[in-house]
């Protein structure tokens, strides 16, 4: 441990549990079993020894008067937080007996878990649930919240890689940012973009309208939402037409070029202008510079995915560096979720081999619709455990999550730290443990780090973590298995692959010595080019622009519960341009009811629901705005700071219209994570539950509303 400045504090080593992909570093400072400081680790090449707005204060967290610090149990009508505190011992027998009736009754089938990332822990994040409800033969969550259409789309191109290691972005000379808000959502990753940008890289942003990183871009790239496939296929038309694809790089490490080039003939700049709105001389130009100034490096956000087309808009933009051969280079290539090269072992975490044959599967997008009978669901869910998660202001279709959650016959369950606007709807509240309370090792999807987390402070209250409450369910419900028994320390043990090359000479023990260890397999930063020689992790060991016979499924790095690899309807076998299923474009129809464009991107002071009930970090953050064009406020008498509502036939939500050149005509920008219970309606009142394109990803993109004044 480092040597505490004043003897009677101890410092120990964190790492920020958040569903974030920086997994920070973290100092926790402790007096007396009290957290008094949580600050950045200096050591960590990533974190640099700053957190962002939202965690610089974490300790305050912990002990925020709000937080939940005992059993309760429901006292008034679903929704009214009415509660009363019970003590441990009833609530998991009330929850069990409960469960075991429901089981004699109906089946387990009845029975539903629904978790996410709230928490990225090993232990208590990815743990525990999982495997606790596939014993059970629960009804399994296939959870598709952010980036599975991603994922699907990345595996069928370039396979399981990390691409290119995010701290080699320094040696790269144009770095494209695509659908991605880095300096509010990958921060510790911008520090490292703006310092080569400084040192002379062109830095470009391709992002529906003007975040805070476009705002920081050298060239912002302003496509419609949806449309990127149009933009990525036009460069592709460019690259090839006027001879700057690396034709030796593609002969040697690529599968499918001749039918891409035949693809690509017809996907003019001419036509993709149409469709994007950005100039074909801009597409010409942003194809030829991405082109001819090596090191060029592709960052690609989880919101590339949000539309219909969104998982073909990915395949065809992880085509590009194989197109120009930018892999060649240090720097150069493609990056998204880093986490592929991690050693975990999910089947262990999550025990997927526990759930019998035929047990029917409900996405966590659907939720209101399979609470609600609008699902053809064999056996209606009866009952419902929500830890780490919060749909009702995360997921799509939020009004009728309401509606499934007000049923007097679904017995709730709900793991929190706050009274959450889906634990205000409970049966039973279990409070949990926080960051500093648990043991724990945090994946990372941004670096190639693992990361340690040490329990120095006991849980105020009753609070008890995640992996324990599953264990005392575990016990109840006779559930022996060894998994179930070990501690968190033991879980550790077991979840990582500690014989895998890449942890070589790296053990718990020196986790929890040092915090943090780069993995060993990826080499050096700033020598490796990981595919110079191709070796991608595909069948043939090369870049597909073309899959033989593609089929669809659902991928996930960190949600392994389930066979969730099984094929599903046939695919394209190249990439191309799918257009959205809401924008005037492709539904008149709807859009002459509703003819603008919603798209809604994380809060910079908000990590998703999480701090949206905390008075500073709404200060800090702002009000639910809502961002309008000129002509668009305009045409329906707006003005800068009036309330205004958005609505379509899903719902309606209100904030404070934000008059602005910032986004252009007919798209609006409502940042998420406000919730339902302090405002009115929430952003993802008026989202669909459509799946996208690939892995049964999200349509956030994908929505056509109306703004009037509220
Ligand atoms: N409109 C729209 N909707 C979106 C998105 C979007 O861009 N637009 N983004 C989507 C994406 S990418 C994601 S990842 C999802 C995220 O959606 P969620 O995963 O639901 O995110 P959070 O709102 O952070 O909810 C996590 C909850 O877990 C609780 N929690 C945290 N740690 C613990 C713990 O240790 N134990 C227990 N029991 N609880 C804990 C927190 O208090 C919080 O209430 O939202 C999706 N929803
Ligand atoms: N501050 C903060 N940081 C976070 C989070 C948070 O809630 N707050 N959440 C974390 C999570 S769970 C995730 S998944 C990541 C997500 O991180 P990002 O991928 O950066 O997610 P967003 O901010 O939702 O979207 C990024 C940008 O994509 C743009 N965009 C939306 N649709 C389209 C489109 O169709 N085409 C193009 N070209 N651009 C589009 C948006 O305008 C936005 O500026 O952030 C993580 N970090
Ligand atoms: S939320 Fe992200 S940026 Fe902030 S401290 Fe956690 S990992 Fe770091
Ligand atoms: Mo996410």
């Amino acid at each position: 441990m480092n040597a505490p400045a004043d003897t009677s504090t101890q410092t120990f080593h964190g790492g920020c549990p958040h569903d974030c992909p920086d997994t920070c570093s973290m100092v926790y400072t402790v007096k007396d079993n009290k957290l008094i400081s949580v600050t950045g680790n200096k050591e960590h090449p990533m974190t640099r020894g700053g957190l962002c707005v939202k965690l610089k204060d974490y300790e305050k967290r912990h002990y925020h008067p709000d937080r939940l610090l005992y059993p309760l149990k429901r006292t008034g009508p679903k929704g009214s937080k009415q509660f009363k505190r019970i003590s441990w011992q009833e609530a998991l027998d009330e929850i069990t007996d409960k469960w075991k009736a429901i089981i004699a009754a109906d089946g387990p089938h009845a029975i539903m878990p629904n978790s996410y990332l709230g928490n990225q822990g090993l232990v208590h994040g990815l743990n525990g649930g999982d495997a606790f409800f596939n014993r059970m033969g629960a009804t399994v969550c296939e959870r598709t919240f952010c980036g599975e259409g991603s994922c699907t789309a990345w595996l069928l191109t370039v396979g399981p890689t990390a691409g290119v290691d995010p701290e080699s972005f320094s040696h790269a000379k144009y770095i494209v940012i695509w659908a991605c808000n880095s300096v509010s959502t990958n921060l510790h990753h911008w520090h490292i973009i703006h310092e080569a940008q400084k040192k002379g890289a062109k830095v470009v942003v391709v992002d529906s309208y003007a975040s805070k990183t476009a705002k920081e871009a050298d060239w912002h790239i302003a496509p419609k939402p949806g449309t990127d496939g149009a933009l990525a296929m036009a460069m592709m038309h460019v690259i090839i037409n006027e001879g700057l694809a690396d034709q030796d790089y593609i002969d040697n490490y690529t599968v499918g070029y001749q039918e891409l080039a035949e693809r690509a003939k017809t996907r003019t700049p001419e036509w993709a202008a149409e469709i994007t709105g950005i100039s074909a001389d801009d597409i010409r130009k942003f194809a030829r510079e991405y082109a001819t100034t090596p090191p060029a490096v592709i960052r690609l956000g989880v919101a590339l995915e949000r539309s219909y087309g969104g998982s073909q808009a990915i395949r065809a933009v992880t085509s590009l560096p194989a197109l120009i051969g930018a892999w060649r280079h240090v720097g150069g290539g493609a990056l998204q979720f880093p986490v592929w090269e991690h050693p975990y072992k999910f089947d262990v975490i999550s025990r997927p081999d526990l759930i019998p044959e035929g047990t029917p599967v409900v996405n966590n997008l659907q939720l209101g619709r399979a609470l609600t009978g609008e699902l053809p669901l064999k056996t209606p869910i009866k009952s419902m455990m929500v830890w780490n998660t919060n749909p009702l202001t995360q997921a799509p279709e939020t009004d009728k999550i309401v509606k499934g959650l007000e049923r007097e016959d679904l017995f709730l369950v709900v793991a929190e730290h706050f009274m959450s606007d889906t634990a205000a709807y409970a049966d039973i509240i279990l409070p949990a443990a926080m960051g500093a309370e648990m043991e724990d090792m945090v994946l990372s999807w941004g670096h190639l780090y693992l990361t340690y987390n040490a329990k120095c402070i006991d849980p105020p209250g009753e609070a008890i973590p995640n992996n324990e409450i599953f264990r005392q369910l575990a016990k109840r419900m006779g559930y022996t298995d060894a998994n179930f028994q070990w501690n968190d320390s033991e879980c550790l043990e077991n979840y990582v692959d500690w014989n895998s090359p890449t942890c070589d000479g790296i053990d718990l023990n020196y986790l929890r010595q040092h915090g943090f260890a780069r993995l060993k397999a990826f080499g050096d930063k700033d020598t490796r080019a990981r595919h110079a020689k191709g070796e991608f992790p595909t069948p043939t060991g090369k870049c597909h622009f073309l899959v033989e016979g593609a089929k669809n499924f659902v991928a996930g790095p960190f949600r392994q519960m389930y066979d969730g690899f099984q094929p599903g309807e046939d695919l394209d076998s190249l990439p191309d341009y799918v257009p959205s299923r809401e924008t005037p474009a492709t539904n008149p129809e709807l859009a002459a009811k509703y003819p603008l464009n919603i798209i809604s991107p994380k809060s910079h002071g908000f990590l998703n629901s999480c701090y949206a009930n905390v008075a500073e970090k709404i200060k800090g953050q702002g009000e639910q705005f809502v961002l309008i064009n000129q002509l668009d406020a305009r045409a329906r008498n707006i003005q800068e700071g009036n309330v205004v509502r958005v609505f379509n036939d899903r719902g309606a939500f209100e904030g404070v219209a934000k008059v602005s050149e910032d986004v252009n005509a007919g798209i609006v920008v409502a940042t998420l994570g406000y919730w339902r219970q302090l405002n009115n309606g929430t952003v993802n009142c008026i989202s669909s539950a459509e799946f996208g394109d690939m892995g049964h990803s999200t349509t956030f993109s994908d929505n056509l509303v109306e703004v009037a004044l509220g």
